[in-house]
């Protein structure tokens, strides 16, 4: 199997942070690919022109992340992982919500040209997230290896990444502080966490 994704990708990074704590990565291949990539390779295997995508076989592909860890979770019988389905489902999405706030951000300030950049539109997904914070803080979360915690322990790795200044959320909500503090010592979130890397050179920025 193959992972098509970049190692800036939350997304990616929390399928990865899954495959690894369920043993899985050593069947998958990763390769980097980033969506802006000027080429149809990614439009070929996903026509949403998103990663991650993970290729099963010549013939099948899987996308979105949610999808591609449930693959994983139900290939490898690790049902343990989402043995509260709803709450681990649920708290899957918050966390899903919490880096595509992030990401569109993030694209606001890095992708589009400075003359369209919108404060209102980074302030309202700067909102969203700190609701989400708000909600996590008082949602006793547990130190269970399951995919509610691993997508929530990632979103926060991407969020500390992009906007730790910007943000600066730990006093504010220190049950989940602890809660992060403790859980992103788990060697699967260490390894598969987002970290900074330059873009590809052929990459084409929007223009105005
Ligand atoms: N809902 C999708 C979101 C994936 C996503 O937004 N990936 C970003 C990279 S982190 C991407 O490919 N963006 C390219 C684009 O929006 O055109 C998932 O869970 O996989």
């Amino acid at each position: 199997m193959k992972l098509f994704t970049w190692p800036t990708s939350p997304f990616g990074a929390k399928v990865w942070a899954v495959a690894l704590a369920i043993g899985m990565d050593k069947r998958i291949e990763k390769v980097s690919y980033h969506p802006w990539q000027n080429d149809l390779e990614l439009s070929k295997l996903n026509p949403l022109n998103k990663i991650p995508v993970l290729q099963i076989n010549a013939t099948e592909t899987l996308y979105d992340s949610p999808v591609i860890c449930q693959y994983l979770i139900d290939y490898s019988n690790s049902d343990a992982l989402v043995e509260n389905l709803w709450l681990n489902l649920r708290q899957q999405a918050l966390a899903d919500g919490m880096m595509a706030a992030g990401a569109t951000a993030r694209y606001e300030t890095h992708f589009r040209p400075a003359e369209l950049q919108s404060k209102d539109w980074i302030d309202r997904q700067f909102k969203a997230i700190n609701q989400c914070f708000d909600t996590l803080n008082r949602e006793q979360l547990s130190k269970d290896i399951t995919l509610g915690n691993i997508s929530i322990a990632i979103a926060l790795t991407y969020l500390d990444l992009r906007f730790e200044k910007e943000l600066n959320w730990r006093n504010s909500y220190k049950q989940l502080a602890d809660w992060f503090e403790d859980y992103s010592q788990h060697a699967f979130v260490q390894q598969a966490k987002p970290v900074d890397y330059p873009l590809p050179k052929d990459i084409k920025l929007l223009k105005s």
